[in-house]
């Protein structure tokens, strides 16, 4: 049965994606929000209680001790079924980072319209790791033996994938013994596929177990290549002024929306767009010039890098079409919804697809070749600009948020010590004397099925006044941007005492914005230095720190988790349980959710557990912090021992008289 349907205010609490919920109300078509209402999720499927792995089911497990056709049970089925997901995103992701490694053995053989190597100092750093020789060396040498070992890394049959040794020593020991350590990339998304065949893998712990080692070759393998390829071709990010929301969008100039996941050919977008050919292009257009946004992770790409403005997360990418603005959409890999096309058709909007793997029926595609990129960005321009005439009425809400984003691992390394002493430690210390209760990383998708934006930012308000520092990526980020979050100034107000402090000291938002999804292995690199700076233990299990996905809606985030799991951490993701099996069921079905959640804990020190209740979330994120804290025997927490230090303690003086200054600072009583 269908939903009953919610007002624009119910689907989301961003007034941007208000104003346009309405407007799509006004000239009656659907969006992701409007399905979301009208399609009521199989209950059966959901649950993960369903199979369809071959032709005679699907088989539906609706009752106690009911097996499938073949007689697999319910435990089994849901393990298959969270594996393939797992598996996908693994896939997902790992493609990705083939093709940045493609993209530098191009650059480094001269042979990339456009690119150069901007960070050499992370591409050395980078190569280091594997033992590549580096001195005396150019960049675009050491650029090809590091592309030739990445490339490898995906059809590597025996042996483990390279940047496991990135990891902490321990938790390596770990996965080894578990038997876990990912062999090759592809080796491992294959190999889960013939597993979950019909007649294969059938003990659910001995399936989820190779979902593990999956995982770990996306987290440790090709999402870590995608990220380390990205910053050595595009730059490592540092902290940039930006800005999100639809307001971006601007009524004088072409606008053009990149949107998904890869870098290469929306960094070649912006480039394209700053050469005076093009600004004379749209000049003789009429326009001002060419405006760029971005929406999902593309978007966190060019932002945190380029400065370029987010034009909102994953449920924004209709509602950008729905402005009347946007000249033409470019999407490449991931999270693209099919119904851009026929929402597109209701306006002069272009879709342009260009990867060679994704298609859209209706759309425009002009394929991306990283050879001649330059050329194809321009290309694609042009088309934006020559459709500006077609322009009609608009409605661009006048709702945008300025940002900082920009906090890769190495920026954070060096904004704690500056380049003389970079390091962690003051990081850890914070930790260690209770200022920062923990570390919280929050990431993933929106999902229509909850209220746009909601989870996450209340989840993030939440634990930022009980003291935890929070990282973010992916549209989760994109979230906290819009709402004044990612600013240090904006955000303080809203956070307990010692974590104001430690931001005032250091000069950092409350809310670091760490990337795109992909990116989720900086946080990885993160955890590990922490192990490696020293005082909360020697695994990354051991520091107070938790993961949450309270939007998620991708198998990718379903990859990550499993990852971050693998490494130590205890994960939340909101929404539903892909295995929860129904809710009046006391069956076998248990096996796969404790599994995943005690089971690995035992095996691996993380857990992944699924939490519909925000405050539940809450509550759990930071019993597990405070657990982990005297687990280390640190500091019980107590904020009222912070909070009068630096510009709080500076303020509260200000409002003193010279001689109450004098007795409250020094004790001294006036003469
Ligand atoms: Fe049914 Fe077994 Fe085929 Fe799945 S694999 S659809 S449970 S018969
Ligand atoms: S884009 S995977 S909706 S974070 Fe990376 Fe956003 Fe999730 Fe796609």
């Amino acid at each position: 049965m269908a939903k009953a349907k919610r007002t624009p205010q119910e689907q989301s609490i961003d007034p941007a994606a208000q104003q346009m919920l309405v407007r799509a109300e006004e000239i009656g078509v659907s969006t992701a929000f409007s399905r979301a209402d009208d399609l009521a999720p199989c209950n059966i499927g959901s649950a993960g209680m369903c199979c369809k792995l071959c032709g005679m089911g699907p088989c539906r497990l609706t009752k106690d001790g009911q097996t499938g056709i073949c007689g697999a049970t319910i435990d089994t089925i849901q393990a298959r079924n969270l594996i393939r997901a797992i598996s996908a995103g693994a896939a997902a992701h790992s493609d990705h980072g083939r093709d940045m490694a493609f993209t530098l053995k191009a650059v480094a053989n001269g042979e990339a319209e456009g690119y150069f190597i901007r960070d050499v100092a992370k591409l050395r750093t980078v190569a280091a790791h594997y033992a590549i020789p580096i001195e005396g060396r150019a960049p675009e040498e050491i650029a090809n033996d590091l592309a030739d070992l990445y490339l490898a890394q995906f059809g590597q049959q025996r042996g483990v994938v390279a940047p496991v040794v990135r990891a902490p020593e321990k938790r390596q020991q770990r996965w080894k013994e578990q038997g876990i350590l990912p062999r090759g990339v592809d080796r491992e998304v294959v190999e889960a596929l013939h597993r979950t065949h019909i007649g294969d893998d059938q003990d659910p712990e001995h399936i989820l177990q190779h979902g593990v080692r999956t995982a770990l070759a996306d987290g440790w393998g090709g999402s870590m290549i995608a990220t380390d390829v990205a910053d050595i071709l595009f730059g490592t990010p540092a902290p940039i002024l930006g800005q999100a929301n639809l307001g971006v969008l601007k009524q004088d100039m072409v606008n053009v929306v990149v949107h998904g996941h890869e870098p290469t050919l929306s960094e070649m977008i912006v480039a394209a767009s700053q050469t005076p050919e093009i600004i004379e292009y749209a000049k003789a257009a009429g326009a001002k010039g060419v405006n760029l946004a971005g929406i999902c992770c593309t978007a966190n790409e060019i932002l945190m890098r380029q400065g370029v403005p987010a034009a909102g997360n994953f449920l924004q990418q209709e509602l950008a079409i729905l402005t009347g603005a946007v000249e033409a959409m470019v999407v490449d890999v991931q999270c693209i919804m099919q119904a851009l096309v026929g929402l597109a058709e209701n306006f002069h909007t272009l879709i342009i697809t260009t990867s060679p793997k994704v298609k859209i029926k209706g759309a425009t595609h002009i394929e991306f070749d990283e050879h001649k990129a330059l050329t194809i960005a321009k290309e694609i321009l042009k088309k934006a600009i020559d459709n500006y005439k077609n322009r009609g009425e608009t409605h661009i809400p006048d709702v945008r948020e300025d940002l900082i984003p920009g906090f890769s691992h190495e920026y954070i390394n060096y904004m704690l010590g500056g380049s003389y002493r970079a390091s962690f430690r003051p990081l850890n210390d914070a930790i260690i004397s209770g200022r920062i209760r923990g570390v919280a990383a929050i990431v993933g998708c929106n999902n229509p099925r909850s209220s746009h934006d909601y989870l996450h930012t209340y989840v993030t308000q939440e634990l930022l006044k009980q003291d935890v520092l929070v990282v973010q990526t992916g549209c989760g980020a994109i979230a906290s941007a819009k709402l004044g979050l990612l600013l240090g100034e904006a955000g303080l107000d809203q956070v307990g005492p010692g974590l104001r402090e430690v931001c005032e000291a250091v000069g950092i938002p409350p809310v670091l914005h760490m990337g795109s999804c992909v990116d989720n292995t900086r946080i990885l690199t993160v955890l590990t230095q922490m192990v490696a700076d020293g005082g909360l233990g020697d695994d990354i299990d051991q520091i107070p720190a938790v993961g949450l996905a309270p939007e998620w809606m991708s198998e990718k985030a379903l990859a990550i988790g499993t990852y971050c799991v693998a490494s130590g951490a205890y994960v939340i993701f909101g929404g539903a349980s892909p295995v929860s099996g129904m809710p009046d069921r006391v069956s076998d079905s248990d096996i796969v959710l404790n599994y995943i959640s005690s089971g690995w804990e035992k095996l691996y020190g993380g857990k992944l557990e699924f939490v519909a209740d925000p405050d539940e979330m809450i509550r759990r994120a930071l019993a597990h912090i405070d657990q982990k804290r005297a687990a280390l025997g640190l500091a019980e927490y107590r904020p009222e021992r912070f909070g009068r230090s630096g510009d709080a303690r500076i303020h509260e003086l200000e409002q003193l008289s010279l001689a109450e200054q004098r007795q409250a600072l020094y004790g001294l009583t006036n003469r």
